[in-house]
């Protein structure tokens, strides 16, 4: 028996421990013989003076940290204590001690942290001081960071604070436990066994949240319940604002904006009228008793069949600030969001939010922001920017990203957004001048707004590892730190979450970041290549059908969205077509209104590109359309392949999982390669260049594929 365990723990010696990936990037993992691991041992006895709930959950942290990375129990001192080695400290206590200017504590803010090395009373230290607790919350995550991730801790001297003030993620989870677009189970919140049963998940979730900095959580649906504002529901709501609190994460709720109807029992949600305006402010009283920290509302009005202010005639104005005057006494936000496509309006989609939104700049209360998608349609593969960023001089927009991957391989496919977001982000609007990145139109610089934020629409979900793709972990990372800091780089970002969350062996790390760093560029090739988009399956958006037409509605059809026929493919949004480009400045129109200039991944966004078509190397539309997606397969084979030079470096779980991942993904890639160029054969009538393997099946085939019961599509 005695061998026999011995034989045991020496095989689980020699691989990497299994993981489930419930840590996330906050394994901890062990430092092992690392040459910065003796710099990191002087610095385990930690004072944090900070209120009790801070300390109790810096505390856990630390514990928690330095047992993993260390194999240490650090000394905690609650209060100043002169004796420790790392001082959690306020910043009128570094001051004090001669530690800083008091000129400098300015330069924190409300949420920023300095950290630095400092000597006292003869002995190296390291300071992490902030005005706020919020701050030494993020400092001490900070420092965590830096030591998982293997980073020099010595000669430190640095002030980060966040570049945007609300940094939130967007649950699209129903009160059944269903998620609108969720692939990693179901919702983590347990509304039945709510308020009085808190399960570890809500803390854990709390801690990964705050360690990336994000501060607000928005619980419900935007296809909003009006339950959910009811008094049973609100206890349940303040069980997790609570648990949520010490970590410094605001609670936000969608409201349906015909509430008062359906749980008020009045005749109306007309915003004029004042029996409604007297319910919104009740129900805003009743909930800041229970939670005085309480966000405010999300609302999606008015899109998609959701009822809003034009029911009655309102606008979106009047319809948001009704909500804004409610919560203002209580130093709530309304987050009104700018997805919005009338259900008769013949015109493009693209262009209706610009054209209801532009007119109402101005007409909005300081307490509102508008949340705009990343671009005009719908979270696509890749979008243009959305014309709304660089319009809005006086109403403040903020930015919804989409985390879970609802029109990009659901979560089977490795794909890292970052890249997307960082290109969306760092594109110029022109508005009002040249250097207006959408970057610096949401953080406020370009317009001076009052309130800033970014916010991704979660991809959590009950999973074991919440995700459901191991790699998805690092959308959710990345749109916490790109929403703390916009001008990071998608790679610093992979390589943080890299080194967190798997390994911090420098091949390792460069052979996932590669594999990271490519796939965003993949799945665009094998999925909408040259500027498709909009040609997935029918209401789940499971796979390709870009031969869809029987939808109600013309722009659900994705033959509105590709206009494929004899001549060539793709919609004309120029003067010639719906002319929606004219909603961005001159100089963007420049970049995409004429064919010939126009960079070829946006090609078929904006015209209608004959097969024939010449690109610049020679090759012919039709030749580079069927490359692009043999490529994109060809990047996914890759991927699998550098994967497998990583065996020995990841714990065999997460390896396997991900290996059967891409398999997946390779298959999806294929198959929407195959189905997307036999349906274009039909219109181009023109053979595959050398190069492309022939699809596998026939059309008919791939069209007759059905999924009714993929995931995500709950209502
Ligand atoms: O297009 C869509 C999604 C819907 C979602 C909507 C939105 C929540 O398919 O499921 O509804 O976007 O963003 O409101």
């Amino acid at each position: 028996m005695k061998k026999f365990l011995l034989l045991f723990s020496v095989f689980f010696c020699m691989v990497a421990a299994a993981e489930s990936g419930y840590d996330l990037w906050l394994r901890y993992p062990a430092l092992g013989n690392s040459s910065v691991k003796s710099s990191y041992t002087k610095f385990t006895s930690i004072s944090i003076d900070a209120a009790a709930a801070t300390t109790t959950v810096l505390e856990r942290e630390f514990l928690m940290a330095l047992k993993g990375i260390l194999s240490v129990k650090p000394s905690i001192y609650k209060g100043f204590n002169a004796s420790a080695a790392v001082f959690v400290v306020p910043a009128a206590v570094a001051v004090q001690q001669k530690w800083m200017a008091a000129s400098d504590t300015n330069s924190l803010g409300q949420e920023g942290f300095k950290m630095k090395s400092i000597t006292f009373l003869g002995r190296q230290r390291l300071l992490i001081t902030a005005n706020t607790d919020a701050g030494l919350l993020y400092g001490s995550f900070q420092w965590l960071r830096m030591m998982a991730s293997q980073q020099p801790i010595t000669k430190l001297d640095t002030v980060c604070k966040p570049s945007l003030q609300w940094r939130m993620l967007n649950h699209w989870d129903n009160l059944t436990r269903t998620v609108e677009r969720g692939y990693a189970g179901g919702s983590i919140w347990n509304w039945q066994t709510l308020p009085d049963y808190i399960d570890q998940r809500y803390i854990d979730y709390a801690r990964a949240n705050a360690s990336i900095g994000i501060n607000a959580t928005v619980l419900t649906n935007v296809n909003a319940n009006a339950t959910t504002l009811t008094a049973p529901y609100l206890q349940k709501v303040k069980a997790l604002a609570d648990v949520f609190r010490p970590y410094h994460i605001k609670v936000f709720l969608t409201a349906r904006f015909s509430a008062p109807i359906e749980i008020g029992h009045l005749k109306t949600a007309d915003p004029y009228d004042p029996a409604v305006q007297q319910w919104w402010k009740d129900k805003a009283k009743e909930i800041y008793t229970l939670i005085p920290d309480f966000g405010g509302f999300l609302v999606k009005a008015n899109s998609e069949g959701q009822p809003g202010p034009q029911n009655y005639g309102r606008n979106h104005a009047d319809g948001a600030n009704l909500l804004a005057n409610a919560v203002k006494p209580y130093g709530g936000t309304i987050i009104w969001r700018a997805f919005v496509y009338s259900n008769e309006s013949p015109d493009d989609r693209f262009k209706q939010p610009y054209a209801e939104f532009v007119p109402l700049d101005g007409k909005f209360t300081s307490n509102v922001l508008l949340q705009v998608k990343n671009g005009p349609i719908d979270f696509q593969p890749r979008e243009p920017f959305h014309p709304l960023f660089g319009a809005m001089p006086k109403t403040p927009t903020m930015m919804e990203f989409q985390l879970t991957q609802e029109y990009l391989g659901f979560s089977t496919h490795l794909v890292y957004l970052a890249p997307m977001f960082k290109e969306v982000l760092n594109t110029d609007t022109y508005q009002p001048r040249q250097g207006s990145t959408v970057a610096k139109v949401i953080d406020g610089s370009t317009f001076g707004y009052s309130s800033t934020g970014m916010a991704g629409v979660s991809n959590i979900g009950s999973d074991l590892n919440w995700t459901g793709h191991p790699f998805a972990q690092a959308n959710w990372y990345a749109l916490g730190r790109l929403a703390w800091n916009p001008s990071l780089s998608a790679e610093s970002i992979a390589t943080e979450w890299i080194k967190q969350s798997f390994s911090n062996d420098a091949a390792t790390v460069a052979t996932i970041s590669k594999i990271m760093l490519r796939s965003h560029e993949a799945v665009v090739n094998y999925m909408t290549p040259l500027g498709l988009h909009h040609i997935m399956g029918y209401g789940h958006h499971y796979g390709p059908a870009p031969w869809f037409k029987e939808a109600s509605r013309e722009d659900w059809n994705c033959t509105y969205f590709h206009k494929a026929d004899s001549i060539g493919i793709g919609f004309n949004r120029t003067a010639t077509g719906t002319n929606a480009l004219v909603q961005y400045a001159p100089l963007v129109q420049a970049n995409w209104n004429v064919l010939a200039i126009t960079n070829k991944k946006w090609l078929t966004w904006f015209h209608h590109v004959p097969w024939q078509y010449k690109l610049g190397d020679g090759k012919t539309f039709w030749d580079e359309l069927c490359l692009q997606y043999q490529w994109g397969v060809g990047e996914v084979r890759q991927m699998k392949q550098q994967w497998q030079t990583v065996a020995k470096q990841v714990d065999a779980d997460r390896f396997r999982q991900v290996n059967m991942l891409l398999n997946i993904q390779e298959k999806e890639a294929i198959w929407w390669k195959d189905a997307c160029l036999s349906y274009f054969q039909t219109f181009s009538k023109k053979p595959y260049p050398a190069g492309v393997e022939p699809p596998a099946q026939s059309l008919e085939y791939y069209q007759q594929l059905s999924f009714p019961y993929a995931p995500g599509n709950s209502h």
